[in-house]
């Protein structure tokens, strides 16, 4: 009861983060929540690791792990313990479901937590850490996050999910709908302009990204409203931007330092048509800088897997005034990620 052990306690949950973060991973990589998913009923361990193809004295063990993190449900059948998925992994973790965020945690498992081993490096230096953890050279940012057609699928299949959770509440923070012409640039997937297109029917919806990325975008994610989105490849820092009255910049702004952020801007305060704007679409930190703790991690992420940091209202303010857009709300949507609307 004294602060002495409040603070142990604290201290011992923060140094065990990393392992209920490896659980996670290591479970969704496994197939352990689609194995239950497909299962007529409750599996015990030996029929998991059976189905799985891992050992039992592992699965046992990963198993027991999930149960107080509630990803899985426990029953006791006689001396057997028998597990089923939580409602949280049958909500977000199956690989078929449709708010899956599986692809997500496959991505940070796989390449952001590589990057994060050399969090104390990338402090250190103040760069990115793909050159360590990957032995790519060091430089180009998307030549290094698209180091291979399998990288650049997982990073494009990844991103998109967040949208089918958190795409309803950032589009409609604003009312979108004086806005016909929409241009999402950087839009990867077309997964936020998806769901734009069924939020604002009258709109047209413009997905830029890079070429190799619309070609896998094309291939790999269909798109049943073909007539209201449509992609369009280019490099957004050098070649002409299509005209529109709204452009989306979505997890764009965070990837890059200031003078980046300024040059998009400017070229995308050219292309825009008189009375349009800009929603971006960002993880807000708090004006004092105070939290919220999730956007303070997601900045570092910014620092060890890219170029950029995540910011406050006021320095998005700064930024889209400078470029020409002067009129500036935001609004906080209460989830992960939060809206910004300027006006030229
Ligand atoms: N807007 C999407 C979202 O929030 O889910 C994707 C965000 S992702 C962090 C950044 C996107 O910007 C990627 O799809 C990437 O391919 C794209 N991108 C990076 N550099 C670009 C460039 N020079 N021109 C066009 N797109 C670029
Ligand atoms: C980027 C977004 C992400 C660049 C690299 C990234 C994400 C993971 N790696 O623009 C998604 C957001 N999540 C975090 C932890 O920042």
């Amino acid at each position: 009861g004294s602060p002495q052990d409040g603070a142990y306690l604290l201290l011992s949950q923060h140094a065990s983060g990393f392992m209920v973060s490896q659980v996670l991973f290591a479970a969704c990589e496994l197939g352990v929540f689609d194995l239950l998913a497909e299962a007529p009923g409750p599996l015990d361990a030996t029929a998991i690791a059976e189905g799985l193809g891992t050992s039992s004295r592992g699965t046992e063990r990963l198993l027991e792990a999930c149960v107080p993190l509630q990803l899985l449900d426990v029953d006791t059948r006689g001396e057997r313990a028998v597990y089923r998925n939580s409602g949280l992994a049958s909500a977000f973790l199956t690989r078929l479901g449709p708010r899956s965020q599986r692809a997500m945690l496959l991505y940070l498992g796989r390449t952001t937590y590589r990057c994060w081993a050399h969090l104390a490096e990338a402090v250190r230096q103040g760069g990115n850490q793909y050159p360590r953890a990957f032995g790519v050279p060091a430089g180009d940012l998307w030549a290094a996050i698209y180091r291979s057609p399998g990288e650049r699928l997982q990073f494009t299949r990844g991103l998109q999910e967040v949208w089918s959770v958190e795409g309803r509440r950032v589009l409609t923070a604003f009312d979108l709908s004086a806005f016909p012409r929409i241009c999402d640039l950087g839009g990867g997937s077309g997964a936020l302009a998806k769901e734009c297109a069924a939020l604002y029917p009258q709109c047209r919806v413009t997905v830029f990204d890079l070429l190799e990325v619309v070609q896998a975008a094309e291939t790999h994610f269909s798109l049943p409203r073909g007539e209201q989105v449509v992609f369009h490849a280019g490099d957004f820092f050098q070649d002409p931007l299509p005209e529109a009255d709204l452009y989306i910049l979505a997890r764009v702004l965070h990837d890059w330092a200031e003078d980046k952020c300024s040059r998009l801007l400017a070229r995308v305060h050219q292309a825009c048509r008189p009375g349009g704007g800009v929603l971006v679409v960002e993880s807000l930190l708090d004006e004092d800088r105070r939290g919220p703790l999730t956007t303070l991690l997601f900045s570092l992420n910014m620092l060890v897997q890219a170029e950029g940091q995540e910011r406050t209202p006021s320095q998005y303010r700064r930024l889209l005034a400078a470029a020409g857009f002067p009129r500036f709300r935001f609004q906080r949507t209460g989830g992960t990620y939060d809206a910004i609307l300027a006006g030229k």
